[in-house]
C-alpha cells in the first residue's frame, strides 16, 4: 500500500482521498474521528498532536514500506502540493515553471488560511472566544467571514471554466470539498450566492472519483431536494 490516510467522513481527509483516486495511487484508510468528545489513535496524535485529519503516511522505499522508513505529514493544502508534485503525471497541478503555478499556490493557501478559518470560527468557536458567552459572537463573525471569503473566490473565478482557467486541477477538488461544509442549517450562505463557485463545484461533483468518495453526501443532498 503506497499511502495510508487517517480519515473521517465529512472531514478534509475526503478531499485528499479524491486526489488519491484521481492519481490512481493505492491507499489504505485509517478510520478516526473528528468528534471532539472521542479520543484519537495514539499513532495519529504522534504525527499530528492537534488531533486533526487529514494525516498522510507513506513509505519512502517501496521495498521497505512501513518498516523503518515511514514518512508522514499533515495539513491539507501541504498534502495537496506534495501529492500533485509527487505524481505530476496525473496533471492535477501546474508545474514549477507554468504560468498558473502562482494562482494555484495562492488559492490553495487562501482556502486553507482564510476560508477554512471562517469555517473554524463557526464550527469551533471555543478556539476563538475567551468565554462560552462570547462564542455566539465568534460564530456569527464566522458566517460573515464565509460570505466575505467565498465572494473573493467567486470574483476571482469570474467566467473561468475552472479555478485556474481552462485546466482542471486539485484546487477545484479542494473547492468542492469546502463547499460541502456550507450548512444552511447553521446560517451559512449556500453556493446559490456564489454562482461561479457553484458552477465549478457541480462540474467536480460529476467526476467518478468524487461520486465514489462523496457517495453518501451526494445521496443526502438528493434526498433533501426531493
Ligand atoms: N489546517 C488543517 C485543519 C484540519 C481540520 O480542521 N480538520 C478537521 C476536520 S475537517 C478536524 O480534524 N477536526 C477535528 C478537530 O479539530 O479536533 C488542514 O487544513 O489540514
Amino acid at each position: 500500500m503506497e499511502y495510508r490516510l487517517f480519515y473521517a467522513p465529512g472531514s478534509a481527509a475526503m478531499g485528499v482521498r479524491v486526489m488519491l483516486e484521481e492519481i490512481g495511487a493505492p491507499y489504505e484508510l485509517i478510520q478516526t474521528t473528528i468528534d471532539m468528545d472521542k479520543p484519537r489513535p495514539p499513532e495519529q496524535l504522534a504525527i499530528n498532536p492537534n488531533g486533526w485529519v487529514p494525516v498522510l503516511t507513506w513509505g519512502d522505499d517501496a521495498d521497505n514500506e512501513r518498516a523503518n522508513n515511514e514518512c508522514a505529514m499533515y495539513e491539507c493544502a501541504a498534502i495537496t502540493v506534495f501529492l500533485c508534485d509527487r505524481h505530476a503525471e496525473a496533471n492535477l497541478a501546474p508545474g514549477f515553471d507554468e504560468p498558473e503555478r502562482g494562482l494555484y499556490l495562492q488559492t490553495l493557501v487562501y482556502f486553507s488560511n482564510s476560508v477554512q478559518n471562517a469555517f473554524q470560527l463557526n464550527y469551533y468557536p471555543d478556539r476563538f472566544a475567551d468565554t462560552p458567552a462570547d462564542e455566539p459572537s465568534a460564530q456569527r463573525r464566522g458566517i460573515r467571514r464565509l460570505r466575505e471569503t467565498w465572494s473573493v473566490i467567486d470574483d476571482q473565478i469570474g467566467d473561468n471554466e475552472w479555478v485556474l482557467g481552462d485546466r482542471f486541477s486539485a484546487v477545484d477538488i479542494y473547492l468542492f470539498m469546502l463547499t460541502t461544509w456550507l450548512n444552511p442549517a447553521r446560517g451559512h450562505p449556500t453556493t446559490d450566492e456564489f454562482p461561479n463557485v457553484r458552477r465549478i463545484a457541480d462540474a467536480v461533483m460529476s467526476r467518478p472519483s468524487v461520486q465514489l468518495v462523496y457517495a453518501d453526501w451526494i445521496a443526502e443532498q438528493t434526498e433533501t431536494k426531493s
